[in-house]
């Protein structure tokens, strides 16, 4: 028998270079969400993925960007933290982009932060840019970070994301997997069920509101039929973005109550009962125990 292997994979970059879709990918199912505006995921999500005799936990972060606020520097926190605790760090970056002025930032700390470890970059989204661009963006990131490999990927698609796994299946460190085998993520449930229904949110709502608002659940019964019925709060800011979430005689919210209902119903593989209501609560992102919630530190905002 091959010996085991595990350990952890980091996945960094900027806001929106497809880490949460990198991540559903390796794992072969939706445990972090994903949408086209940036700052999707706040907290950092374990996945993990089986390959050959290894077991690689994949680790999905926020994006690193310049933080305003208290609730941006924590998620900017989260994610160098994941980066630090990882024995590979994978950086990720859009290709039709390229070396963008926020991936620059990223270089010029990345090795303080990943010291010794190897860092490989993921040029991600291939299917959107012409094959001969690619060779120029891999030499000129190479030529600003010693990466230990270059994968050029569609995290979407499903391109070059096998070899990648293969790759880093062979060079973590031998030794005892971490989880059971049929384990595929390691965070609570009902944040899970949370997360669904904020991605649901942010996929309908315009402009600042995702970032005003946060979504926790409250009450989780299990019925004796086998359904859930599950209670969930979402917290605003403001009077006028309830009225925006509930919409005109609460279409919105119904929609979105449907939509993150049924994603539930297929990850559980049972019948959901979802109940969302709306609070008004103006100081929501000063309030330690709304960070603690969605797995954030708190003090990593100060
Ligand atoms: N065309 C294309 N789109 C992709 C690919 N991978 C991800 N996307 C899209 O890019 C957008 C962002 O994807 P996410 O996975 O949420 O990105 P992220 O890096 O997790 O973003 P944050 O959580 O905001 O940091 C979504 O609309 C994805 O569907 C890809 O390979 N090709
Ligand atoms: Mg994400």
């Amino acid at each position: 028998m091959t010996e085991t292997r595990a350990g952890f994979v980091a996945l960094i970059g900027e806001p929106n270079a497809g880490k949460s879709t990198l991540l559903n990918r390796m794992v072969g199912a939706k445990i972090s969400i994903v949408t086209h505006k940036v700052q999707t995921t706040r907290a950092r999500i374990r996945g993990i993925a089986m390959e050959g005799q290894s077991q690689i936990v994949f680790v999905d972060t926020p994006g690193l960007f310049k933080p305003r606020r208290r609730l941006d520097r924590a998620m900017v926190k989260a994610a160098w933290g994941g980066a630090g605790d990882a024995d590979i760090v994978v950086l990720m970056i859009e290709a039709h982009r390229g070396l963008t002025e926020g991936v620059q930032a990223i270089l010029d700390s990345l090795g303080e932060h990943t010291a010794g470890r190897p860092v490989l970059l993921a040029i991600n989204k291939i299917d959107r840019i012409e094959a001969p661009m690619l060779l120029a963006l891999t030499q000129k990131m190479n030529a600003a970070f010693p990466f230990a490999e270059t994968y050029l990927i569609s995290a979407e698609k499903g391109y070059g994301v096998d070899d990648l796994k293969k790759w880093l299946a062979g060079a973590l460190p031998a030794g005892p997997w971490l989880y059971p085998e049929d384990q595929i993520a390691d965070l609570p449930m009902r944040m899970i069920a949370a997360e669904m229904t904020r991605e649901k949110l942010t996929l309908r709502l315009h402009q600042e509101l995702p970032y005003e608002l946060t979504v926790e659940t409250e009450s989780w019964e299990e019925k004796t039929d086998g359904s859930a019925r599950i209670e969930q709060l979402i917290y605003v800011q403001r009077d006028g973005h309830k009225g925006i979430i509930l919409g005109k005689g609460g279409e919105t919210i119904k929609a979105v109550s449907q939509a993150a209902r049924t994603e539930l119903e297929t990850f559980l593989g049972r019948k959901v009962h979802l109940f969302l209501q709306v609070k008004v609560r103006p100081g929501w992102l000063d309030e330690a125990a709304r960070y603690s919630e969605i797995g954030l530190n708190f003090k990593d905002g100060d």
